[in-house]
């Protein structure tokens, strides 16, 4: 992915996406392929991981990522309103159902995955938890330490992440298996929506493809991975599998 400086896009027009780089940060991995999927132009803009990032705070007020800014309205950073401003901006192929039954089903399947508190907030806790227990300088611990002061660390939470993280796998792949049974690969209805992009990407946050298709930092790999005591049915990785087949680029470009 080529990324531009915040300072040659932010006073473009269209739109800019500023994506975390370097790593498969699922939120940003996320936002990238609803427009790639739509075929909507953006410029990428790059966002460090974990850094002050000032110059994206002075234009966007956020320092994280992702931010999709379109023209010259408020910067979106939260999944919801970045999918509908995906949908907004190219309404087909559309991601979002038209019925309201089956959105009310595809937000709450998201919410599970991408929300606070939900699943890959979790496996963010964990992962916290991997990596500071794997440095001991605590001068290195700059990543981690950025990381738990954003997203509400603390032991106790950590704790019972892992419980978390299986409980909402478990639902997950109980949903695909109900859908599988009525003959449908996806997660609502008869075809690709958010849902089965977003399971995609955050899937990588659970059980990362192999170094070919993703190509990330050897040392994240480990905390990226969920430990054994976290079920994964096998049904939810071939779906996952299907839907980049299918739908989306490989390798995971970052
Ligand atoms: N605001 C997003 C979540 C954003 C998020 O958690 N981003 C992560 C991963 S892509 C991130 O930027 N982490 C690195 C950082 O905080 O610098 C949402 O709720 O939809």
């Amino acid at each position: 992915m080529d990324y531009a400086y915040v300072n040659d896009a932010k006073d473009q027009l269209g739109l800019r996406l500023a994506l975390t780089m370097g790593v498969p940060g699922p939120w940003s991995q996320a936002a990238k392929y609803l427009f790639q999927y739509k075929n909507y132009p953006f410029i990428a803009v790059g966002q460090k991981g974990a850094q002050e990032n000032p110059e994206l705070f002075a234009w966007t007020g956020h320092r994280n990522a992702p931010v999709a800014v379109y023209e010259d309205e408020m910067p979106r950073v939260g999944w919801y309103e970045i999918v509908m401003l995906a949908e907004r901006l190219a309404p087909e192929p559309r991601l979002v159902p038209a019925s309201s039954a089956a959105r009310a089903e595809m937000f709450g399947l998201m919410t599970e995955m991408a929300s606070e508190g939900g699943l890959a907030w979790q496996r963010r806790l964990a992962m916290i938890d991997v990596m500071r227990a794997a440095i001991t300088d605590p001068k290195a611990r700059q990543l981690p330490d950025t990381l738990a002061d954003r997203y509400g660390y603390s032991s106790d939470a950590a704790a019972r992440a892992n419980e978390v993280c299986t409980d909402i796998l478990a639902m997950l792949a109980g949903k695909l298996g109900a859908q599988a049974a009525r003959g449908s690969d996806y997660f609502v209805g008869d075809e690709f929506t958010a849902a089965d992009l977003y399971w995609a990407c955050f899937s990588q946050l659970v059980a990362p493809m192999a170094e070919d298709l993703n190509p990330m930092p050897e040392r994240l790999r480990g905390p990226y991975t969920a430990p054994d005591s976290v079920k994964i049915e096998p049904i939810l990785l071939r779906h996952r599998d299907t839907m980049y087949q299918r739908h989306l680029s490989l390798p995971l470009d970052f």
